[in-house]
């Protein structure tokens, strides 16, 4: 199968009708023509401040690339608990593959327990300020840290999907602060599907990101079946920015993204925090998110913060 936006950009590749995992891979893209008038990354101004254009555009497009917010001396500590927990993974670490051996990749979740680095880009990196600025909500709340570790070589796609598929949060007040350890080229860089987070309508159902594996038990409320990719990448042009360690892709947990195979020679790392504000609501369909987090002290619709979900403003 072959999806090809209304641009005549090739978007997907999959194999036969069937919506297996192989329909939801995404084309790198330095194999996409970008739009001409694609947005550009932001760069902080003094003192940490978000340019209003960086504020619009996470609002409009659902994702903003923010340069350089992490410095070269945290993202390489940053690098080396990457390192240290591919190796030893934490209790929800998920493998495919073995380290050292083609075709790695591992996420994991809440680093910032294990690794005193991810601690500091929890409590003391900005990150936080930064999302509320950008979400417009004076207090935010902890989710969880993440990682992904793509060995070169992995061929392993992230398959196209929004966050809000895994989680028990609600809401337009949550997003994803995902943050480059390594370079990372066109050809390996997350894909965004612009405004694809104001798309309205029920969440989709989750593909689980190993394509051998499945979720017997996920989030049921108010979720659909993954519609076919074409539908949406019909109508929602793709976008993508190449990175530098230490810069940031931010976006809504409602944004569809997915990340081709690693076909770089080398480890492609990142670092993401998942925060939300003050508008967010728990969910407490009694199925299973991934990362598995629920805290059932709280009832449906309530603001997700506690013991579980730390406040962090
Ligand atoms: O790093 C990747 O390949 C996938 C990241 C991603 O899709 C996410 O953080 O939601």
């Amino acid at each position: 199968m072959t999806i090809v936006n209304p641009s005549n950009q090739l978007l997907v590749s999959g194999h036969g009708d069937a919506m297996t995992q192989d329909a939801y891979a995404v084309t790198p893209a330095d194999r996409l023509v970008p739009a001409p008038d694609a947005p550009p990354a932001h760069t902080l101004g003094a003192g940490a401040t978000l340019p209003p254009d960086a504020i619009r555009s996470y609002k409009t497009d659902g994702v903003v690339c923010l340069r350089s917010i992490l410095d070269a001396g945290h993202v390489a500590q940053l690098r080396e608990a990457a390192d240290a927990s591919a190796r030893e993974p934490g209790p929800l670490g998920y493998r495919i593959g073995e380290p050292g051996q083609p075709g790695f990749f591992y996420y994991d979740f809440q680093l910032h327990e294990r690794h005193e680095a991810f601690d500091w880009f929890v409590n003391d990196s900005g990150v936080p300020k930064l999302a509320a600025e950008l979400m417009g909500s004076p207090g935010i709340t902890l989710y969880y840290s993440n990682l992904f570790v793509k060995d070169g070589g992995s061929e392993i796609a992230s398959p196209w999907h929004e966050d809000a598929s895994y989680q028990r949060i609600d809401g337009d007040q949550c997003l994803n602060f995902w943050v480059a350890l390594d370079t990372i080229p066109a050809a390996t860089t997350l894909i965004f599907l612009r405004g694809s987070h104001r798309r309205g309508g029920p969440v989709h159902a989750p593909h689980h990101f190993d394509p051998d594996g499945g979720y017997d038990t996920a989030l049921s409320w108010n979720r659909a079946p993954a519609p076919p990719p074409d539908n949406f990448l019909a109508v929602h042009d793709p976008i993508w920015w190449a990175l530098e360690p230490g810069d940031a892709l931010v976006f809504n947990h409602r944004t569809l993204h997915g990340a081709p195979v690693n076909s770089l020679p080398s480890r492609r790392r990142a670092a993401a925090l998942l925060l939300f504000g003050d508008d967010a609501s728990y969910n407490a369909d009694p199925g299973t998110s991934d990362p598995p987090f629920r805290d059932d002290s709280k009832t449906h619709g309530d603001h997700p913060a506690g013991e579980v979900f730390p406040r962090l403003i």
